[in-house]
C-alpha cells in the first residue's frame, strides 16, 4: 500500500494538495479531520478486508471536473489543474491531480467518462487522438500508483447532438455517432484494463410521449447494447457491463427507470448474461424507492453488480449527489450486500459532489473521508447484526409456516388452488395475528449502528 515515499513518486511536477499526506487510519477516537476513523483497509470483516469489500473508486467527473456551476450561477471552484488551456496538457495536469488525490486517500480505483479525461475535439478522429494521448498517460500513472480502473463510460448526454438521446435518438446519424463514441470509450477502457463498463441512461428516455415511438426506441437501445457488447467481447474484454437505473432527469421519463424495469428490459432482449446493475442511492430515492430496495431487487436476480454512492435530500426531489452521511441507511444497504454475497464485479464509486460553496481543495478530502467512513462503519454494524443478534432468526421465524406441513408443500409446488380452499375451509377463518415486529427490528439496527 502506498506509503509516504510512494506518494512522492505519484505527485506530479506540481503538488496540488499541499500539506496533505497519505490519509491514515487512526480509529474512532481521533480528533484528526484528515484521518479515517472506521476505514481500516486491512481489517478483515466477514472473511475479506475492507479494501476488498468496497473497492472504493473516485469519480473523475465530480471530483476533478465539477467546478460548482449550477443553473443559477457561474462555477465557484478554481481548480488549479484546469488553469492551462491546451486540452491535452490540461488533461495531463488534471490526471496528475487525480492520481495525487486517489493515492493520498489510499483508494484502489477510479471511474471516468471519456470526455472527463480530456475535452472533446471538433472531429471524432481528433477526439480519438486526444483519448489515446491521455490513455497512454493514464497507463503510466496507473502503473506507478497501482490504482486501477473500476469502470469507464462514454458521455452520451452533454453535447447538443444528444438532445434527443443517443442510442434511442430518432435520427440514425446520431445513433451512429454514439456508436463511434462508445467504440472509442470501450477501446480506452480495455486498453487501461478496466474491470467493467457502464451505461447510464443519459438522455435515453422522453420528454413527451406524443412525439415518441417508445417501442422502436427501446428496440434500438437493445440492438445498440448488443453491438457494444459483441464488439468488446471480440476485443477480449472479459469484464461486466453495467446499466445504471434512474427514473428521471434529464429526461422527464428515463427508460432505465429502476432496477425492476432494467431487469425486465435485459431479460426481454437477451442481455442478462453480460450485463448487471449499477445501483445509485440518489436514483433509487428519485424513483420513490429506498436504496436498499433497489439493491435487493437486483440481488434477487443475482444481478447486483456495483454501486454509485451518494445521497439525496429529504426536502427535495433532485439528484443532488451529496456525499453519503447516513450510517443507518447504508447499514441497511450493507445488510443486503452481505447477505447476497457481495457486489458482482463492481465496487463503490463516489458519484457525489461537494456543495457549490465548498470551495477549498481540502473539502474534497473531507467529503471522501466522510463517505468512506460511513460505509466502513455500516459494514461493521451490518456484520455484527448478522452474526451477533437474532436479526436473521427473527426474520426467518416469520416464515416458519412454510418450513413444514402444508406451507412446505405449497412452496415446493405440490398444491393446487383447490387445496388452499380446502385447507382454509378446515381452518374455518381461525387465523392468529402474527406481529411484524418492525420496531424490534429497527431497535436491533440502532443497537449496532
Ligand atoms: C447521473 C449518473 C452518472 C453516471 C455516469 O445521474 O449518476 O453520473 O453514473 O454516467
Ligand atoms: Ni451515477
Ligand atoms: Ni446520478
Amino acid at each position: 500500500m502506498a506509503n509516504q515515499n510512494s506518494i512522492q513518486t505519484i505527485v506530479g511536477a506540481q503538488e496540488y494538495f499541499k500539506g496533505i499526506g497519505r490519509i491514515p487510519f487512526e480509529g474512532p477516537e481521533t480528533d484528526n479531520p484528515l484521518a479515517y476513523r472506521f476505514y481500516d483497509e486491512n481489517r478483515v470483516v466477514a472473511g475479506r478486508t475492507m479494501r476488498e469489500h468496497f473497492k472504493f473508486a473516485v469519480a473523475y467527473w465530480h471530483t476533478l471536473c465539477g467546478t460548482g456551476g449550477d443553473p443559477f450561477g457561474a462555477p465557484t471552484k478554481a481548480f488549479p489543474w484546469l488553469n492551462v488551456q491546451d486540452p491535452v496538457q490540461q488533461a495531463k495536469d488534471k490526471m496528475d491531480a487525480a492520481f495525487e488525490f486517489i493515492t493520498k486517500l489510499g483508494l484502489p480505483y477510479y471511474c471516468f467518462h471519456d470526455f472527463d479525461l480530456v475535452a472533446e475535439a471538433d472531429t471524432l478522429a481528433q477526439s480519438e487522438q486526444r483519448l489515446q494521448a491521455i490513455g497512454a498517460y493514464a497507463r503510466e500513472k496507473m502503473n506507478a500508483s497501482g490504482v486501477r480502473l473500476l469502470w469507464g463510460t462514454a458521455n452520451l448526454f452533454s453535447h447538443p447532438r444528444y438532445m434527443n438521446g443517443a442510442m434511442t435518438n430518432p435520427d440514425f446519424t446520431v445513433v451512429a455517432h454514439a456508436g463511434a463514441q462508445v467504440k472509442m470509450a470501450l477501446d480506452l477502457t480495455i486498453a487501461l484494463g478496466g474491470e467493467n463498463y457502464v451505461f447510464w441512461g443519459g438522455r435515453e428516455g422522453y420528454q413527451s410521449l406524443l412525439n415518441t415511438d417508445m417501442k422502436r426506441e427501446l428496440e434500438h437501445m437493445a440492438r445498440f447494447l448488443h453491438m457494444a457488447k459483441d464488439y468488446a467481447r471480440k476485443q477480449g474484454f472479459a469484464g461486466t457491463f453495467f446499466i445504471e437505473p434512474k427514473p428521471m432527469e434529464p429526461s422527464k421519463h428515463q427508460y432505465d427507470f429502476d432496477s425492476a424495469t432494467v431487469l425486465g428490459f435485459l431479460r426481454e432482449h437477451g442481455l442478462l448474461d453480460d450485463f448487471k446493475l449499477n445501483v445509485e442511492v440518489n436514483h433509487a430515492t428519485l424513483a420513490l424507492h429506498s436504496f436498499q430496495h433497489e439493491l435487493q431487487v437486483a440481488a434477487n436476480a443475482g444481478m447486483l453488480g456495483s454501486i454509485d454512492a451518494n445521497r439525496g435530500d429529504y426536502q427535495n426531489g433532485w439528484d443532488t449527489d451529496q456525499f453519503p452521511n447516513n450510517v443507518y441507511e447504508i447499514t441497511e444497504a450493507m445488510l443486503v450486500i452481505l447477505e447476497s454475497g457481495g457486489l458482482r464485479g463492481g465496487g463503490i464509486n463516489f458519484d457525489a459532489k461537494t456543495r457549490r460553496n465548498s470551495t477549498d481543495l481540502v473539502d474534497l478530502f473531507h467529503a471522501h473521508i466522510g463517505g468512506i467512513d460511513v460505509f466502513a462503519r455500516a459494514l461493521l454494524a451490518a456484520d455484527a447484526i448478522l452474526h451477533h443478534s437474532d436479526y436473521r432468526t427473527l426474520r426467518r421465524e416469520r416464515y416458519a409456516s412454510f418450513d413444514k406441513g402444508d406451507g412446505k408443500a405449497f412452496e415446493s409446488g405440490q398444491l393446487q388452488l383447490e387445496d388452499l380452499a380446502r385447507m382454509a375451509a378446515s381452518a374455518n377463518g381461525d387465523i392468529a395475528l402474527q406481529s411484524g415486529k418492525q420496531e424490534r427490528f429497527e431497535n436491533i439496527l440502532n443497537r449496532f449502528v
